[in-house]
């Protein structure tokens, strides 16, 4: 498909209709979903001028402190979908439990999940951050619908996408049928189509880490770093650069880009072999996309997208990126079994 102002709407009616791709409901959820990261943006680039900067006083269930940009960006995606007919529930970072469309609107079949404000940590110093989703269809013969109809693995994503608030606000997608790049236009309100078939590089000279967290790290993860560092002179023969934003919407947008390796590892600090991010509304929508563009995404042991969870706020360690990379890393991890 031509990228020369093609917009959001029509790249979706062309999946569904040349490809047969989405089904018509599919395709609402989708653009209710983007029109209300059009209004998160509106939100996140008037910063103090509207009051939107700092706490809100209160705590959401992983105990994270909420910011108020957590808790506008939660209500907007909820109200934005609720009554479209398109869902039958939806979860967040933000709630504890599913959030069941009200009664006095149509049900549908589809399940929304989305970390509403990622990289909470960058809204007060004006640095990227971005929106997370992940959908699911409920199960075939469910009556009503529960928290157990969301823990459905990875593979079973129907569509997945993020928008970063950066520079420019892009909303990046998947469907199933590769990776599509939107560019907001805000004159004209409208999503551009300014990337199509996104292809992640299967080598790199550039990860992404938290380094602070080094004498946390299992040895698998410390081999691999200690041999980028090592640079030309080292096991690797070549020099790696590192990026961290802390906010992984942006530096899997950079993944996307240019290639690289992202990891949060699992570290000695949690018991449970967990990592930090979570897996039904931040790793899974993000290993879709990286697999959707030839990339890789492992818990450093199994593929993300294979996992089954057991609870909605469901924490895994996450290496995603470039795919001899991601390997590398996991080859790793199973080695020193
Ligand atoms: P959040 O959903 O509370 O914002 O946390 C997730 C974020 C990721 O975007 C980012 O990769 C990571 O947390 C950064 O963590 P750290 O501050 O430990 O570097
Ligand atoms: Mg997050």
């Amino acid at each position: 498909m031509s990228s020369s102002r093609v917009s959001l709407t029509q790249y979706l009616v062309e999946q569904q209709r040349l490809h047969g791709h989405i089904p018509s409901q599919l395709r609402l959820l989708i653009e209710v979903v983007a029109r209300a990261c059009k209004r998160i943006a509106i939100s996140v680039n008037k910063g103090a001028l509207g009051d939107v900067l700092g706490t809100a006083g209160s705590e959401n269930v992983q105990g994270e402190v909420q910011k108020k940009l957590d808790i506008i960006a939660n209500e907007v995606l909820i109200e934005a979908n609720e009554w479209g007919g398109h869902l039958a529930a939806m979860a967040s970072e933000e709630m504890e439990g599913i959030y069941v469309v009200p009664n006095r609107f149509p049900q549908g079949e589809y399940l929304l999940m989305f970390d509403p404000l990622d990289g909470s940590s960058n809204i007060d110093v004006n640095v990227s951050i971005g929106t997370i989703f992940s959908v699911l269809k409920k199960p075939e013969g469910s009556q009503g619908v529960s928290e157990d109809d969301f823990h459905q693995p990875g593979t079973a994503q129907v569509a997945a996408g993020y928008c970063v608030y950066g520079p420019q606000t892009t909303l990046v997608l998947t469907v199933g049928d590769g990776v599509a790049m939107f560019t907001l236009d805000r004159e004209q309100g409208s999503w551009v189509l300014t990337a199509d078939d996104v292809r992640v590089p299967e080598d790199t000279k550039e990860f992404a880490i938290n380094m602070s967290n080094m004498r946390h790290w299992d040895e698998p993860v410390k081999r691999y770093i200690d041999e980028c560092l090592a640079g030309e002179e080292g096991p690797r023969g070549k020099n790696f650069n590192m990026r961290w934003i802390a906010s992984m919407v942006a530096d899997v947008h950079r993944i996307l880009t240019r290639g690289g390796i992202f990891m949060y590892p699992w570290d000695k600090r949690e018991p449970n072999k967990a990592g930090k991010l979570r897996l039904m509304y931040e790793a899974n929508p993000m290993a879709f996309l990286i697999e959707q563009a030839g990339g890789a995404a492992t818990n450093g042991r199994e593929r993300i997208m294979g996992l089954t969870p057991t609870k909605l706020h469901e924490r895994v360690a996450v290496v995603l990126g470039s795919k001899n990379e991601v390997e590398r890393v996991t080859r790793y991890h199973l080695e020193a079994k």
